[in-house]
């Protein structure tokens, strides 16, 4: 059909019934030409004078996923969504809304708009927005409460999360739930129920979900107390808050008109535009070309070398998704600590009520462990986790190659060594990857897929595959010293150091970068995990340092004492008794002076503005050089990689994001700056000078077909 409206909206007769059909593949996102043919539809049913009810469905496998996401920030183009859901509403004619699949925000919201909800089993429902650093937009601060409660509507628009048709039907967020897959067939038998009952419109905003004015009041009050918490420099979750404490205080229609001002007020902040860039960066790094040339090698088994704490997050990982998992350790004592290092993650969501003593038995029951490499003979893909040296590795791999049957895939966790020169040691190059897991394994959602020189385009389409079951969000990286993640790292640690030796101090650069919006800043990070993993890759690393670049030795000599941080009861804070909110020690700071009177360095003041630039700066050059030199494949992969393994804050959409909206000339503006206290360390990256020299951001690299550098 020419017309894109009709082609985004069809109206059908069934006897006294119109259908509309909102079709706008694959998801049904509320687009200008499906608002605007959802209109005119609802206007020509409700004038029909032939037609006595009206039902809508989504096309395909889901009712509507929400506002067209890929529209905010142009210039909105009338009708909005609140204007068709109170035309929906107003109708003079029953409306139901049939549902399946998504019927998620702006989708949930016309459903709400209608008269009657009828779900089939497979729809989810759900007003997200928040995820988004949006709130709902059309009307669904406003009829939500009125249909669900206060308390029940609070919690779906402040955690975003899904509801199943039963916990729906539960809440009466929707009347029926209907068998099969025919969302419109459900929809025609309930209108035709209702009518056969002679019912009529019943709106959603004469709801009286909120006639218990003092339990919406409390449910308010405990939001926003919760909101401190949990949504510390978040925008839209406050508003969501005050949107329903309108709701609650105001007419019906004077409290839409005011969630329309603060969702456009949402719309228009840096955090949408972090949060958004984050969704869809995310969908984005799964179209790799291997992933679209070849198809996956299946996968019904894992087999994992090593059960320290990485193995055992891995076999949990997998255990999780359901595969059979079988542990090789080195000799009979270490097998047994890798299979209790598995069992105490379950014991641990036992106590805490999470799965029950028979969820537990269920998963182990796939679990095997063996002294004996021929145990992995069968299994499908192997992941090893053994000791980070390279001899170690290279000594699996030759066991590995000899035992595992032809196409098994052989991966390695490494975190920065030379997958190639792993490879090399098999005879089976083409089937060794990287599949670079972030401890706790079997939480953090970050998996760098390495993809060495030999590999076959089949095994990385797997690993991305097997990243899918697990839950992962993979990302692809090239090799070198610690592919996307930790090279970058690297990086900012330094300049971090850089920053403490001049003046500042460990409370202040974590504050300042908590501040920011991390969950915790970068000394507070490697007491956590352990100073002695830091030591030993500086230790490996100094032969091979240029001699003439600024090296700091403050951590060497904390590390020299025994204090690695939380486990040792101190690092760069003290931690008595075993508490593990650091305070601030004064023994430190002396060896902070210490080491600057050594080296002659008169502390300066740094803040907390300071603070973060140099630390960003840092992070984004080498971003730009990761890209530029293909180890990432675009812009936005060191975007995802960060958010999802190294706690960068989401709303602000990942480094290379946030160097686009601040601007990238002024990132390399202080690039040149600090270059004058130390141009080794801060060369600018080329990448980031064409760019600039081009008038072009990153974004504009993150097109995979036309991701071409400037020359
Ligand atoms: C809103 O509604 C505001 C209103 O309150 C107020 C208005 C005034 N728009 O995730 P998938 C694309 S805010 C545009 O891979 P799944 C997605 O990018 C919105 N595109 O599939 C992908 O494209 P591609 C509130 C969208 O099965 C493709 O669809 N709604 C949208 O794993 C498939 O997606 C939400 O926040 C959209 N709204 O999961 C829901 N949604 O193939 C956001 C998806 O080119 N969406 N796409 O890469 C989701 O949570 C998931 O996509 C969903 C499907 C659960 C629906």
């Amino acid at each position: 059909m020419s017309n894109p409206t009709e082609a985004a909206v069809r109206s059908s007769r069934h006897g006294e019934v119109i259908v509309i059909t909102l079709a706008n593949p694959p998801v049904n996102a509320i687009s200008h030409a499906v608002r605007s043919g959802l209109l005119a539809a609802i206007e020509a049913a409700d004038a029909d004078p032939d037609a006595r009810a009206i039902v809508i469905v989504g096309e395909g496998a889901n009712f509507v996923a929400g506002a067209d996401i890929r529209e905010f920030g142009r210039p909105p183009q009338p009708p909005s969504v609140p204007e068709v859901c109170n035309r929906i509403e107003a109708c003079a004619k029953p409306v139901v809304a049939a549902l399946r699949g998504a019927a998620l925000g702006g989708g949930l919201e016309i459903a709400l708009a209608a008269h009657y909800r009828v779900a089939l089993r497979d729809a989810r429902l759900g007003l997200p927005e928040v995820l988004l650093g949006l709130m709902p937009g059309a009307g669904g601060t406003v009829r939500a409460p009125r249909l669900i409660g206060a308390p029940a509507a609070l919690d779906l628009m402040l955690s975003g999360r899904h509801l199943d048709a039963a916990q729906a039907l539960k809440l009466g967020l929707v009347d029926q739930l209907a068998d099969g897959d025919d969302a419109q067939a459900a929809g025609l038998a309930d209108a035709a129920e209702r009518l056969a009952r002679g019912a009529g419109p019943r709106r959603s905003r004469d709801a009286q979900g909120l006639a218990d004015r003092a339990a919406a009041q409390a449910a308010i009050e405990a939001a926003r107390a919760g909101l401190a918490k949990s949504a510390r420099g978040l925008l839209s979750p406050g508003k969501i808050v005050d949107a329903v404490q309108n709701a609650l205080d105001l007419p019906f229609d004077e409290a839409l008109k005011l969630e329309r001002q603060a969702f456009l007020e949402c719309i228009a902040s840096p955090q949408r535009a972090g949060l958004i860039h984050a969704f869809f960066a995310e969908r984005e790094v799964l179209k790799v070309p291997e992933a679209r040339a070849a198809a996956p090698r299946p996968i019904a088994s894992v087999g994992v070398v090593g059960g320290g704490t990485m193995g055992a997050g891995i076999a949990v990982s997998a255990l999780d998704a359901g595969l059979p998992v079988v542990m090789v350790e080195r000799d009979a004592e270490a097998l047994a600590r890798g299979r209790a290092n598995v069992e105490k993650v379950y014991d641990g969501l036992i106590h805490k009520q999470r799965i029950t003593a028979d969820d537990k038995a269920t998963v182990m029951a796939r679990y095997s462990g063996s002294t004996d490499y021929a145990a992995l003979a069968a299994v499908d893909l192997v992941i090893e986790a053994v000791y980070e040296n390279l001899d170690v590795k290279k000594d699996v791999f030759q066991q590995l190659d000899r035992v595992c049957k032809r196409g098994a895939v052989l991966a390695t966790n490494t975190s920065y060594l030379d997958i190639d020169a792993i490879a090399a040691v098999t005879a089976r190059p083409q089937d060794v990857i990287g599949l670079h897991f972030f401890s706790p394994a079997n939480i953090m959602k970050l998996l760098e897929i390495v993809v060495p020189a030999k590999v076959a385009p089949d095994v990385v389409a797997t690993a991305f595959a097997l990243a899918k079951r697990l839950k992962k969000v993979p990302v692809r990286a090239g090799v070198c010293d610690g592919f996307i993640g930790n090279r970058i790292l690297a990086r900012y640690r330094e300049a971090a150091e850089y920053m403490l030796e001049d003046g500042a101090s460990p409370q202040q650069i974590d504050a300042a970068v908590r501040d920011f919006g991390y969950p915790m800043g970068p000394f507070q990070m490697i007491d956590l995990a352990g100073g002695d993993i830091g030591w030993a890759t500086r230790k490996r690393k100094a032969a091979t340092r240029d001699p003439k670049a600024r090296y700091v030795e403050i951590a060497d000599r904390l590390c020299e004492r025994g204090w690695f941080g939380q486990k040792t009861g101190r690092g760069w804070y003290l931690y008595p008794q075993g508490t593990r909110t650091g305070q601030a020690d004064p023994e430190v700071a002396a060896i902070i002076d210490a080491e600057r009177s050594k080296k002659g360095i008169p502390p300066r003041a740094f803040s907390a503005e300071d603070i973060v630039r140099r630390y960003l700066a840092a992070m984004v050059n080498e971003g730009a050089k990761v890209v530029a030199e293909g180890i990432a494949l675009r812009p936005l992969d060191v975007d995802v990689t960060f958010i999802n393994g190294y706690g960068f804050p989401r709303h602000r959409g990942g480094p290379m994001k946030y160097a686009d909206m601040v601007g990238l000339p002024r990132i390399l503006a202080d690039i040149r700056a600090f270059a004058q206290e130390d141009p080794l360390f801060w060369q600018p990256a080329p990448l980031l000078e064409q760019l600039v020299a081009a008038g072009r951001d990153f974004a504009s690299l993150n097109h995979n077909d036309h991701a071409q550098p400037p020359r």
